[in-house]
């Protein structure tokens, strides 16, 4: 079964409401690849989630960057699954770097998250990715490998996951893994799937690119192999995520 291209714009903790809207119009007027061929996703910050949805085209769907790890109750600032779920919201990203290094997610505590979101019914872009020390200690793999299995080992339904392949030092820095670094590791995270999880959800789990992807470098690396979409940060603001969604053609 071919995997469908999906590119999702991870808007982090940017935008005012006036800012968002200008967003959502430069997208519903955009001329983009049909759904058969590229699923968008994007993912503003949660107080926007109600007006993006209300007012985005579609065949866009929209993502919350984040969910508790399991129920709410007495968790104060938190947001649950299940109020995603309540309001519609198909999507979540989880295991974020961002978070990973910031409020210390283990990879135990993603693997939880994307167990929990899934069983409630929420779709999942799991994030994955090694630091600039461990890649230049030859480990890339290694962590890649961990932070996958702590989700293997808690998660036995692949349809609604979708990985993402985020080198933490290509993150916002301008420096993009070369179309080459990321294929290998989306070779090598594919092979370990077969390995550890089954044929099947290799062959069918996309595995998409995200650390400063743009206008320019996107069409390159979309057309690797194994890269199968891209999660979108600083580019998906601007205009140019357009380009970056007609890299699936
Ligand atoms: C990686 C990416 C989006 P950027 O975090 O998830 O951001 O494209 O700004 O590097």
């Amino acid at each position: 079964m071919a995997r469908k291209f999906f590119v999702g714009g991870n808007w982090k903790c940017n935008g005012t409401a006036e800012e968002v809207k200008k967003i959502v119009n430069t997208l519903n007027e955009a001329q983009v690849p049909s759904q058969d061929v590229v699923e968008v996703v994007v993912s503003p910050p949660y107080v926007f989630l109600p007006l993006v949805k209300s007012t985005l085209r579609s065949d866009f769907h929209v993502a919350a960057q984040n969910c508790w790890v399991k129920k709410g109750g007495a968790f104060t600032g938190e947001v649950s699954a299940e109020m995603l779920v309540n309001l519609d919201i198909p999507w979540v990203i989880l295991g974020h770097s961002e978070r990973r290094a910031l409020l210390n997610e283990s990879n135990e505590f993603v693997g939880d998250k994307v167990a929990y979101a899934l069983a409630q019914g929420l779709k999942v872009i799991a994030c994955v990715g090694e630091t600039l020390e461990q890649r230049e200690a030859g480990s890339t793999m290694d962590v890649v490998a961990a932070q996958t299995k702590a989700i293997a080992d808690r998660v036995s339904n692949w349809s609604n996951v979708v990985i993402a392949y985020e080198p933490v030092w290509a993150i916002g820095t301008g420096k993009v893994a070369s179309p080459a670094q990321a294929q290998e590791v989306h070779d090598e995270l594919r092979k370990w799937l077969a390995k550890n999880v089954s044929d099947d959800v290799a062959a069918t789990t996309r595995i998409i690119y995200g650390g400063s992807v743009n206008g320019g470098n996107c069409k390159e690396l979309g057309g690797q192999a194994d890269v199968d979409g891209f999660l979108v940060g600083g580019a998906s603001l601007k205009p140019e995520f357009i380009d970056i969604i007609k890299a699936a053609e």
